[in-house]
């Protein structure tokens, strides 16, 4: 009998505006932090990103994330009988009752809906186990001092987002942050820090192929319109975002971005302890979470400085619900 072909099961990755056709996914390149040094350099400047595989230990990052759902249970988020640390949703509730922090819809004061759910996800930002513990480990710092050679001057910005995305939600849209940075000079590093293990499908962040390239472009592109039209420098940073789509995006759906750009999006699943380095221009967004066992993704972008440097200090103040940023 002939063998029946078994056809490799392809991964859908799901975002705002449909589903990624495979010929425009590849795959997010890993490094290791104990390669040396100047390769990793090369590496950040050359794709605009640095994904280390192991950057934190996994327990630290896991200690975190139990902490994280232990805060959040009593909104009735994670499924009965499983444990905070797993971070499982609910499939019994309404997903829209649980809209993720920072790419959901929000309301005229920029508040997503949601009730307990939200406001919690609103206090971890203050707890001491985040903000002292998590986003101060001196692992990452440690790292960014010498990757950068920032030393004593490497700063890391208090105002972080965690992001809840919880299954089938809204996702982040496509954008780099410096569009949010903007009142600082372009010396910023981002540290995605995915706090727990995320499968192919569930919800991590995805990077545009050189996309930093294109970013840095449209950058230039927009600061050399503003400056056509009279504006000064100042006036010309707070133009920028007139450009951009309401929240700053350059675009609601990575699919179409992708397509009209004529680039891939590249993707990896992550382990907790895994980081992406990425710079201010690096275009990226993320999936939509699609995770069949539900488990929540959950993820954070701390962003450091050198603080010798004019930097955004709107930056330095913890996150609240339209801060204006
Ligand atoms: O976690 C997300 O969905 C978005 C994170 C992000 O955009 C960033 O790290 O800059
Ligand atoms: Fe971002």
């Amino acid at each position: 009998m002939p063998h029946a072909t078994v056809s490799q099961p392809t991964t859908a990755f799901y975002v705002n505006d449909g589903l990624l056709s495979p010929e425009r996914v590849g795959r997010l390149q890993p490094s290791s932090p104990s390669e040396p040094l100047d390769e990793l350099r090369r590496r950040y400047e050359q794709d605009g990103y640095l994904f280390l595989k192991g950057l934190l230990p996994r327990q630290d990052v896991l200690k975190a994330r139990e902490a994280y759902f232990d805060l959040l249970a009593p909104s009735g988020v994670l499924a009965p009988d499983t444990l905070p640390v797993d971070g499982i949703f609910d499939g019994g509730k309404d997903k829209l009752d649980f809209p993720g922090i920072g790419a959901g819809s929000t309301d005229a004061n920029g508040r997503p809906r949601g009730g307990l759910f939200v406001d919690l996800a609103l206090q971890a930002h203050s707890e001491p186990w985040y903000k002292d513990d998590f986003c101060k480990h001196p692992a990452l710092r440690s790292f960014i001092a010498k990757l950068m050679g920032w030393g004593d001057d490497t700063l890391g910005l208090a105002r972080s987002l965690l992001r809840n995305n919880t299954p089938h939600n809204k996702a982040i849209g496509v954008h780099y942050d410096q569009i949010f940075l903007r009142h600082g000079e372009d010396t910023s590093i981002t540290a995605w820090v995915p706090m727990g293990d995320i499968a192919l499908d569930g919800g991590g962040l995805i990077y545009l192929e050189n996309g930093h390239t294109l970013g840095r472009e449209i950058e230039t592109g927009f600061f050399n319109k503003a400056k056509q039209t009279g504006l000064t420098d100042e006036e010309a940073k707070d133009a920028f975002n007139k450009n951009m789509m309401g929240g700053g995006l350059l675009a609601e759906g990575p699919k179409e971005y992708g397509e009209e750009h004529d680039r891939r999006w590249l993707v990896t699943e992550y382990e907790a302890g895994d980081v992406v380095l990425h710079t201010p221009y690096t275009i990226h967004a993320s999936t939509i979470n699609k995770d069949p066992k539900n488990v929540i993704r959950l993820g954070t972008d701390l962003r450091f400085v050198n603080s010798s440097r004019p930097y955004d200090k709107r930056w330095t103040n913890i996150y609240e619900f339209g801060d204006g940023v």
